[in-house]
């Protein structure tokens, strides 16, 4: 069975490890699932004159073995001293924390940006020494970057959107939240023709604005993605995400924090079907099919069970 899914950073990491880990039991057919995982980089941002992706680190950390298991994002034993030393020199921004072992990665992909090669170039190597498990190419190896439109007593300006979500902790009302680049972006190589070889796409339980949202808006993707059997995961339980900002983002475009608005906004042409936690059942999405559990990814048995309804769900669907 070919899957693809389309990731962001700790929440799409974590039902990856479920889905890669409920593959492997099947006893009938091990190793019969491949895993293509098309990762959000609109969160990306340059500092130090390296090129830092979030969400694309946070998936090879996770399934490679490397996380900050308490975090979700960074590495684990990280050290400080690259920090202290830029912040002894007054060096700007100090609100985003760049441990050293991360710092390595960084400089890896700095170095053979430089020197001409694409992101999914360098996510192949990259991922050569995690071995995650499964096939991780970037949405796109053009730049494409969220920012955030935001007014407060210095005015009204346009923030990258880690200023806004790590220095900010989205507690800013976010007037607009824009995908720069987007609409000249292409996908990168190997991601149309990964959606299209699938069996099923599965939408883990990512933000829904920045996350799943930023990876459907390069142009070609959200209908390559809709010509497929679908199931996505609710990243909101009970009206409120379980970790995170989600509901800033989901506000400033409009839409409500509930299990129920998200599905609406995927939208029946896109969404097959929808899992909501149990906290949720009797949600009613016209046109999806909606089926309750327990959505809490609280430990690795309960994150594979996760991914192995949505996987079942979508077999049934198609
Ligand atoms: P980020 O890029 O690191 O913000 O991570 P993602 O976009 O992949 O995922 C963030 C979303 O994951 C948040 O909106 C959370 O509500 C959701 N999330 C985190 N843990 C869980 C969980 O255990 N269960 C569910 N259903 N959603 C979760
Ligand atoms: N999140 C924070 O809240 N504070 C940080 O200092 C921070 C540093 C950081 C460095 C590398 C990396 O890959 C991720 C990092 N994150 C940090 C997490 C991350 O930027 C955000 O949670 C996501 O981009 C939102 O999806
Ligand atoms: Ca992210």
């Amino acid at each position: 069975m070919r899957i693809v899914v389309l990731a962001g950073g700790i929440g799409g990491a974590r039902f990856l490890r479920g889905l890669r880990s409920t593959l492997a039991e099947e006893t009938n057919n091990p190793g019969s699932g491949i895993i293509t995982v098309i990762g959000n980089t609109g969160d990306d941002i340059t500092l130090f004159g390296l090129r830092i992706c979030p969400d694309l680190d946070t998936v090879m950390y996770t399934l490679g073995g490397g996380i900050n298991e308490e975090q979700g994002w960074g590495r684990a034993e990280e050290t400080f001293t690259v920090r202290e030393e830029l912040a002894a020199y007054g060096m700007r921004p100090q609100w985003f924390g760049l441990g050293d072992r991360d710092v390595a990665t960084h400089i890896v992909r700095a170095q053979m940006m430089a020197a001409g090669y694409p992101l999914s170039a360098v996510t192949e190597a990259l991922c050569d020494r995690w071995r995650p498990g499964v096939r991780l190419l970037p949405m796109t190896d053009d730049r494409v970057e969220t920012h955030v439109v935001v007014a407060d007593g210095e005015g009204r300006r346009a923030i990258h959107f880690q200023e806004w979500w790590v220095r900010h902790r989205a507690a800013i009302p976010a007037e607009e939240i824009v995908s720069v680049g987007a609409a000249d972006a292409k996908p990168a190589p190997g991601v149309l023709e990964a959606i299209e070889a699938a069996d099923v796409v599965l939408l883990p339980p990512s933000n829904p604005v920045v996350s799943v949202g930023s990876i459907l808006g390069v142009p070609g993707i959200r209908d390559a993605v809709a010509a497929k059997t679908v199931v996505g995961v609710s990243p909101i339980i009970g009206g409120a995400p379980v970790r995170g900002m989600a509901d800033a983002c989901l506000t400033a475009i409009g839409v409500a924090t509930t299990a129920q608005a998200v599905a609406e906004h995927y939208g029946a042409d896109l969404l097959d079907g929808w899992l909501v936690d149990d906290a949720d059942a009797g949600t009613e999405v016209a046109g999806v099919a909606v089926r309750s559990r327990p959505l809490y990814m609280s430990d690795p048995e309960a994150t594979a069970a996760i991914a192995r309804a949505a996987l079942d769900l979508a077999v049934e669907l198609k």
